[in-house]
């Protein structure tokens, strides 16, 4: 069987492609040719293929082409393989190098940003879009594996949760038509609900960084400049692990009902908040139409440098809780990215 040399190039991955080097990889198949011979490999009446991959990565100051090859013994294998894999083959080292280095990459670029937000739920992810829309440098940590917080749920584990008219423009921006239910209520899947904000926001270019949970924050000239970050894994074991750093000119604490990062400054640094105490207020119990329109008010600025929103700004200004309605907490996170854009200068 004779075979034409092929060169397939690779599709960059457009999420997690970022400055630096470009890779560009090619793979030539070198046609076997009949047989090879038994004194350079012992493989009697078989075909043997070789596979030639090229490596050309582009640095700042100079450029590298490697190549790697691989045989294949089996004529059936090899076909499997090549038209399963695209004609690359696999090496286990490579595709741990591949992740090590894009990780490093990824956050790396993350340890200086326009804006960190904490927590993955509804009004960190909307706020996360809007403001990576702006072309801010913006990127959310979540300390749990999933990305989401509270809408994977829905209501009492039923997997559709309730927006209202109000929310419908965050909506359609984010290309979800919700269900009309009856006036002024609309239901929504909440696994595609989920799914979507994440989608959007990372294609809009929010880097989002799961299993890292926030511990404290960065103080410099008596305003929040950055986060303490840990895998989010350190705290569930209750290792002494000292974490790592990132600076940021704003925060957004979109960590729901805890209020966490506000929780933790209050704590540490015995501060004065803009809310009517001065403290973390506390969220009050169940009251869904006066707690939906609270969620939007008591988004904003709390200390400088430090935002809050969602449940988290409703738990430090003492604003009722809503349960599964979840226009307020998308209209949240609208208002805490054109509120941080404000203070970014954002034209
Ligand atoms: O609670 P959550 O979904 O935040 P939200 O945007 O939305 C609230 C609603 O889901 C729901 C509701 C709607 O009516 O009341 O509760 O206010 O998501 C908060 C996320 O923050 C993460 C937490 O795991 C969750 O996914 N989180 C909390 N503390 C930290 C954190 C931390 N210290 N570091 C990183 N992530």
């Amino acid at each position: 069987m004779a075979h034409k040399p092929e060169m397939i190039p690779l599709e960059p991955d457009p999420v997690s492609t970022g400055e630096g080097s470009l890779i560009q990889s090619f793979t030539v198949l070198v046609p076997p040719n009949g047989h090879i011979s038994k004194s350079r490999f012992p493989l009697p009446g078989r075909t043997a293929f070789f596979i030639l991959t090229f490596h050309l990565e582009f640095f700042p100051c100079f450029l590298r082409l490697s190549c790697s090859w691989s045989v294949f013994r089996d004529e059936k294998r090899f076909w499997h393989n090549y038209m399963i894999r695209g004609g690359k083959m696999l090496n286990e080292v490579t595709i741990s190098r591949a992740i090590i280095e894009q990780y490093m990459k990824k956050l790396t670029d993350a340890l200086e940003l326009d804006v960190a937000i904490v927590g993955g739920g509804p009004s960190g992810l909307v706020a996360g879009y809007y403001l990576a829309k702006a072309g801010k440098k913006v990127a959310l940590f979540e300390r749990k594996l999933s990305i989401g917080g509270g809408i994977w749920g829905g209501g009492m584990m039923f997997n559709e949760l309730v927006v209202q008219e109000e929310s419908r423009q965050i909506l359609s921006e984010f290309d979800i038509a919700p269900t009309f239910f009856e006036e002024g209520y609309y239901t929504l899947d909440s696994v595609y609900l989920t799914t979507t904000l994440i989608h959007k926001a990372m294609l809009a270019g929010l880097k989002i960084f799961n299993l890292i949970g926030i511990e404290d924050v960065v103080i410099k000239n008596a305003r929040v400049a950055g986060l303490v970050m840990n895998w989010g894994a350190v705290s569930t074991l209750g290792y002494h692990i000292d974490p790592l750093t990132l600076h940021a000119k704003y925060v957004l604490d979109a960590t729901g009902h805890d209020a966490d990062i506000t929780r933790v400054l209050v704590k540490k640094m015995n501060v004065r908040l803009a809310t009517e105490s001065g403290g973390i207020v506390g969220e009050k119990s169940m009251d869904a139409p006066v707690a939906e329109s609270q969620t939007v008010e008591n988004t904003g600025e709390v200390f400088p440098g430090l935002f809050v929103s969602g449940m988290a700004a409703n738990a430090v200004h003492g604003g009722y809780r809503m349960g599964p309605v979840f226009g307020g907490m998308l209209l949240s996170g609208q208002k805490a990215a054109l509120d941080i854009l404000e203070g970014l200068g954002h034209g």
